[in-house]
């Protein structure tokens, strides 16, 4: 049998779901998630091999409706960047919410990409009375053929997705299908700062996410404990204060939630200093 192998984009709007995929389908967390948008502000490359071939799945930040601010802007040229690069195109849909603008948007730029495309309906788990909204996409089907019905959060359905993904990518010979570095578009120190930004998201409260960033300065191995020093970026001193919080409550718990989920990921002891820090500039720094 030939192996076959390309570059498969996730797609979708903000929250659809697409990091859960990526982690689920490749069964590590390489991409981190939360309610908020614009968890993933740059799109994240992932090495998938199985004896069908080898895939690299690219999760992509969602393409948002309005923005202003220039971390949405830098993370809405990202989308289409990506997308003009595919051997294969997921376009996620979230059945549990209603069809808009920034959906438009999306099928919109879609359309202009020559890549096959299979739909996939996320968050069937959730399909019960008013939030399944599945009637309201099924014109797609016209256009992109029968979708794929998944729950990426409890992994239903995946393997019926990943035999199609390998059904429409093309045939290609792969040198080596021994498992590797999974992540290949972040290094080690990348990785464990959005991991911060990760437990960031989750502790803070809505409007501060987009305003703060995440650098690792350094991170050594030192007699088996893994010590890492890193800083939260925020745009202005009010939100240094917030992702602080009071007396330091905060950041404290930000900081325990990463080094617990990088002790099991690592399988070792962590130590974390953690501070933060106002770095107006960080955005143009950091994203452009
Ligand atoms: N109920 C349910 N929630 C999901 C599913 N997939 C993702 N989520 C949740 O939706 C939110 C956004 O997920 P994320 O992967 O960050 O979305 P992204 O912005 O498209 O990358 C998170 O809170 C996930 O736990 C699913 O299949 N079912
Ligand atoms: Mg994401």
């Amino acid at each position: 049998m030939k192996t076959k192998t390309g570059k498969v984009v996730i797609a979708g709007r903000p929250n659809v779901g697409k990091s859960t995929l990526l982690n689920a389908l490749v069964d590590q967390k390489v991409s981190i998630t939360s309610p908020r948008p614009q968890t993933t502000r740059k799109s994240v490359r992932v090495e998938y091999k199985d004896k069908r071939g080898m895939i690299v799945f690219s999760d992509t930040p969602g393409l948002m409706g309005k923005v202003d601010d220039l971390v949405g802007k830098r993370i809405n040229t990202e989308v289409p960047k990506e997308l003009a690069t595919a051997d294969l195109v997921l376009y996620m849909i979230d059945i549990s919410r209603k069809r808009g603008d920034e959906e438009n948007k999306l099928i919109g730029i879609l359309r202009k990409i020559k890549a096959p495309k299979i739909l996939v309906y996320n968050k069937i788990d959730l399909a019960k009375g008013k939030k399944n909204l599945i009637a309201q996409y099924q014109f797609l089907e016209e256009e992109f053929g029968e979708g794929v019905m998944i729950s990426a959060k409890l992994r239903t359905h995946l393997k019926t997705l990943l035999g199609r993904v390998f059904d429409e990518l093309p045939e290609g010979e792969v040198k080596n299908l021994d498992p590797g570095i999974p992540i290949i578009s972040q290094n080690a120190k990348q990785f464990v700062a959005e991991l911060i930004r990760e437990k960031a998201f989750l502790n803070l409260r809505q409007e501060l996410p987009y305003t703060i960033g995440v650098e690792v300065q350094e991170m050594e191995d030192r007699k088996g404990v893994l010590v890492i020093k890193a800083t939260i970026l925020a745009v202005s001193d009010k939100y240094k204060s917030m992702v602080i919080g009071k007396k330091g409550v905060k950041i404290r718990q930000i900081g325990y939630e990463a080094r617990k989920e990088l002790e099991l990921l690592r399988n070792k002891k962590v130590y974390l200093e953690l501070k933060v820090e106002t770095d107006k500039h960080w955005p143009e720094r950091m994203l452009l």
